[in-house]
């Protein structure tokens, strides 16, 4: 099959043939149909991160199953199905309390981003936390597989495996937001504007969305927000204080990964307010906060890892909403590139042009 392959980080990636493992007894081999390009990737891309290489990034994808192996149950050939990424492996102590999210497999040799994923002479490929969906095609356990109707666009769908889920799991998950509270969104992208509708969705009454790139804030007020704040421009924290009564926010959302954009969403909510970190930082990132303004405010700083989703419930509930109405997935869409053109989504990513691309494979 042919996969967009990262050999340097920094440097493009090259398509070229490889060959996929053959799944295993509890494997899917699913033929992918679209792949979202997630800041992630360009983020294992940009920085030197634990990822091993050579690696085929993409995590946010959804397909069609071609093969499964002898013990699968859950899907057969011709399913549609969108990929969880990361480790699922059902079995460990947090899969077994509901927190897939977290899962950590017992054996280290059956954590799906250090597994081979295929392979390119003799030399090993990984796949991106498992998934790899910068090509053709993936072998995944199926218990990364969610199924869904034939009647559903398999194409838009691709972006519930992150962006959407992301987004509407750090609210509804996460943060529990309550009806008529005021909500901060801090980076307006793929992810955040998700946070924004899941905002909406759960009856926030002021939704303040801050970027640096106007575009954004625009964008933003089509998917829920009632303000926009350009940070690079006003005064974020006067700012938000005088839209939400002069105590600042119930809840503010850091969706970008920067320590100072997380000290601000701690410094905009209000005495008692939560402040939720979604973006993921540098490995050697830290943020300070005032111990006994901490204690004092009865603030709280709730981590988020991939919005706190399970993806066999969230994943339905979310193209339920969807099929209601009640979540705009097409409109996030802004571009469609062939695999060929995978440089030039991750560009166009990192220069803020879209607002998701994806990489469409029919
Ligand atoms: N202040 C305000 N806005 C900023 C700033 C800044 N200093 N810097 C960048 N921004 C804005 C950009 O203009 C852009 O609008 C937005 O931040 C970032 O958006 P995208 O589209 O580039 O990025 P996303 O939304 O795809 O990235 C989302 C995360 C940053 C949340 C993601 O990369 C991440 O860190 N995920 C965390 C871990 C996780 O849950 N992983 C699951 C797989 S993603
Ligand atoms: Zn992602």
């Amino acid at each position: 099959m042919k996969a967009a392959v990262l050999y340097e980080r920094r440097q493009p990636l090259i398509v070229q043939e490889v060959e996929l493992i053959d799944p295993g007894p509890r494997d899917v081999l699913v033929r992918f149909v679209a792949s979202g390009v997630c800041h992630s990737d360009l983020s294992h891309w940009q920085r030197d991160t634990w990822s091993p290489l050579p690696l085929i990034l993409g995590h946010e994808a959804s397909g069609i199953v071609d093969q499964v192996g002898t013990q699968v149950s859950r899907v057969k050939p011709g399913d549609h199905v969108i990929i969880a990424f990361g480790n699922k492996c059902g079995e460990c102590a947090y899969c077994r309390r509901g927190e897939p999210y977290l899962c950590t497999p017992e054996d280290p040799a059956k954590n799906i981003s250090l597994r081979a994923h295929a392979r390119r002479n003799s030399t090993t490929v990984y796949g991106f936390i498992g998934v790899g969906s910068f090509a053709e095609a993936t072998v995944v356990p199926e218990s990364n597989c969610v199924p869904i109707a034939t009647s559903v666009p398999l194409e838009p769908a691709c972006l519930i495996a992150c962006g959407v889920s992301t987004g509407v799991g750090a609210v509804i998950n996460v943060a529990h937001v309550q009806p008529g509270s005021s909500v901060v969104v801090i980076g307006a992208g793929g992810v955040g504007l998700n946070v924004i509708q899941g905002a909406h969705l759960a009856g926030a009454a002021r939704i303040i969305a801050v970027d640096i790139n106007p575009q954004k804030l625009d964008l933003a007020q089509q998917f829920g927000a009632t303000h926009g704040v350009n940070s690079s421009a006003d005064d974020v924290a006067g700012r938000i204080r005088q839209l939400t009564g002069g105590l600042g926010a119930d809840y503010a959302f850091e969706v970008i990964g920067l320590p100072q954009t997380i000290r601000q969403a701690y410094e905009t909510v209000r005495k008692g307010g939560a402040a939720i970190v979604v973006g993921v930082a540098t490995e050697d990132a830290a943020v300070q906060f005032s111990a006994p303004d901490l204690m004092r405010s009865g603030k709280r700083i709730l981590g988020c890892n991939a919005g706190g989703v399970r993806p066999d419930i969230d994943f339905p509930l979310i193209i339920d909403l969807w099929q209601a109405g009640r979540l705009q997935i097409e409109e996030l869409i802004s571009q469609r590139f062939a695999l060929d053109q995978i440089n030039e989504a991750l560009i166009a990513l990192q220069q803020g042009k879209v607002t998701r691309g994806i990489l469409a494979f029919a």
